[in-house]
C-alpha cells in the first residue's frame, strides 16, 4: 500500500466514525510562542483541549505536517542512524474534544490497525501507563488483546506532553514487532527496548491535564483524545522495508539524488547514513522554507539553518562539489505535490531561498571541513574535539555543533 493510499484510507475510516477532516496546520503554530514548531497532530488543536476554543465539531481527523527539531521534542540527532527518526514527518491523528474518551479510541485505532490494514495480531503489542487499569482492561476485554502483551510503562513512555505546558495526559502505544532480524541483540532486547524491532507506530493520549510553567497539573474541562500514528511508520511495516527510507516516501527523493551525484545508494552501505540525512532534511528544508521560515541566525530560522549545513555536510559525503539542496528539496515538491498542493506555486520561492543559503555556505564549508579533518586526525580513540576547536568552527566557518559532531 503506498503512503497516498494510506493517507487516504486513515481519512475515509475515521470520516465514516463521525470526524471532520480538517487541513494540516503551518509547521509555524500560529499564535503559540511556547512551540517552535507544530510537532503533532494535536497543535491545531490545543485550544480546543484547553475549552477556550469551540468548533462545529467535537471529533477531528488530519494528516498532519509536524517537525521535532529544535524543541521539547527533538529528533534531529537520530536521524540517518535508525530506521525509524525523522525531523520531518506526516501525523495520521484523530481527535476528540470531549466526545469520546478511552474506549472509542482504542476500538478506533485497534480496528483500523487489523481490519483496515490488516496488520497480524501476533505481531501487535500495546502499552499503557503504569496505573491505568481502565485502559489496560479496555485494551484486554475489549478487543481482546492478551494480558502478555500489554505492557506497563512510566512517566517517560506513557505520558505525553506537547511541550513544557499545556496539555497533557497518560497515553498507551502500539508497537509492531519486525522479529529478530531486526533485534540489536542484546540478552536484555525486549517489548521497550530502543533498537529498531519494537517499532512504535501509533500513540493514544487521553488529554486530562493542563500542565501551568511550575508543573501544576490542572484537569481539563472535558477528557479528550489526540491520537498520533507515523505514516512513514505504517509505510513501512505495510511495505515490508527495512527503514522508513525503503518506503515509497523516500526511494523516489533518494533515487534522484544518487542520479545526481553519480554514487549508487546502497541502504546497507555506510554512506546510507548521508543519503537519509540529505533525503530527511531535504524534506524538512521543504517544508519550513514552504510555511515561511528562514534560516538565520535566532529561532526558527537558526533551527533551519542548522538542518540545511547538516544536509549540505552529509553531501558532501555523498560526493557534491556545489550547491545541489536546491535540486533535492525540489524532488521533494515533486513527491508530496499531491498531498500538499501548495508546494507547486512555492516551489520557486524555496528553490531560491535554499540556493542562496547553500551559496553562502559553500564558501567556508570547505576550509572550515579541513580544519575539522586536521583536527580529528590528532584525536585519539576518545574522539572527543576540543571544545576551542569546536569554537572556532562555529564562530569561524558557521558550523552548528552538531555539525562538527556528525
Ligand atoms: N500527540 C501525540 C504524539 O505526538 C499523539 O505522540
Amino acid at each position: 500500500m503506498r503512503a497516498s493510499e494510506i493517507r487516504s484510507l486513515f481519512l475515509k475510516y475515521f470520516e465514516k466514525n463521525g470526524h471532520t477532516i480538517v487541513e494540516s496546520s503551518s509547521l509555524v503554530p500560529s499564535n503559540d510562542p511556547t512551540l517552535l514548531f507544530t510537532n503533532a497532530g494535536m497543535v491545531q488543536f490545543k485550544d480546543c483541549f484547553l475549552g477556550k476554543d469551540q468548533r462545529a465539531y467535537t471529533r477531528a481527523t488530519t494528516f498532519q505536517k509536524c517537525v521535532r527539531a529544535g524543541g521539547k521534542h527533538n529528533d534531529l540527532e537520530n536521524v540517518g542512524f535508525t530506521a525509524r527518526h525523522h525531523t520531518f514527518f506526516e501525523m495520521l491523528g484523530n481527535f476528540s474534544f470531549g466526545d469520546y474518551f478511552k474506549k472509542e479510541a482504542i476500538h478506533f485505532a485497534w480496528e483500523f490497525i487489523t481490519a483496515e490494514l490488516k496488520f497480524p495480531k501476533d505481531k501487535l503489542y500495546v502499552t499503557v501507563f503504569k496505573d491505568d487499569d481502565e485502559a489496560a482492561n479496555i485494551w484486554h476485554k475489549q478487543e481482546d488483546v492478551p494480558l502478555d502483551r500489554i505492557f506497563r510503562f512510566g512517566e517517560k513512555d506513557n505520558f505525553w506532553s506537547m511541550g513544557d505546558t499545556g496539555p497533557c495526559g497518560p497515553s498507551s502505544e502500539i508497537f509492531f514487532d519486525r522479529g529478530e532480524k531486526y533485534s540489536c541483540g542484546k540478552s536484555t532486547c525486549s517489548m521497550g527496548c530502543d533498537c529498531d524491532r519494537y517499532l512504535e507506530f501509533w500513540n493514544l493520549v487521553f488529554m486530562q491535564y493542563d500542565r501551568s510553567e511550575n508543573g501544576n497539573l490542572t484537569p481539563l474541562p472535558r477528557p479528550a483524545v489526540d491520537t498520533g500514528a507515523g505514516l512513514d511508520r505504517i509505510a513501512l511495516i505495510l511495505q515490508q522495508t527495512d527503514s522508513s527510507y525503503g518506503t515509497d516516501l523516500f526511494q523516489m527523493i533518494i533515487g534522484q539524488t544518487a542520479k545526481l551525484t553519480g554514487q549508487a545508494y546502497d541502504s546497507k552501505a555506510e554512506l546510507a547514513v548521508s543519503f537519509h540525512v540529505v533525503a530527511d532534511h531535504s524534506r524538512a528544508t521543504t517544508f519550513l522554507v514552504g510555511d515561511g521560515v528562514m534560516p538565520s541566525n535566532e529561532g526558527r530560522g537558526y533551527v533551519l539553518r542548522r538542518i540545511i549545513r547538516r544536509a549540505i555536510r552529509h553531501g558532501k559525503q555523498l560526493g557534491f562539489k556545489a550547491p545541489f539542496l536546491h535540486k533535492t528539496v525540489s524532488f521533494v515538491v515533486e513527491q508530496m505535490k499531491d498531498a500538499y498542493p501548495d508546494l507547486i506555486e512555492k516551489r520557486p520561492f524555496i528553490e531560491r531561498v535554499v540556493l542562496a543559503e547553500e551559496e553562502q555556505f559553500f564558501k567556508t564549508l570547505e576550509r572550515g571541513l579541513s580544519l575539522l579533518d586536521e583536527e580529528m586526525a590528532k584525536l585519539d580513540r576518545t574522539k572527543t574535539l576540543p571544545g576551542e576547536v569546536a569554537f572556532k568552527l562555529y564562530d569561524t566557518y558557521g558550523f552548528p555543533q552538531d555539525l562538527s559532531a556528525v
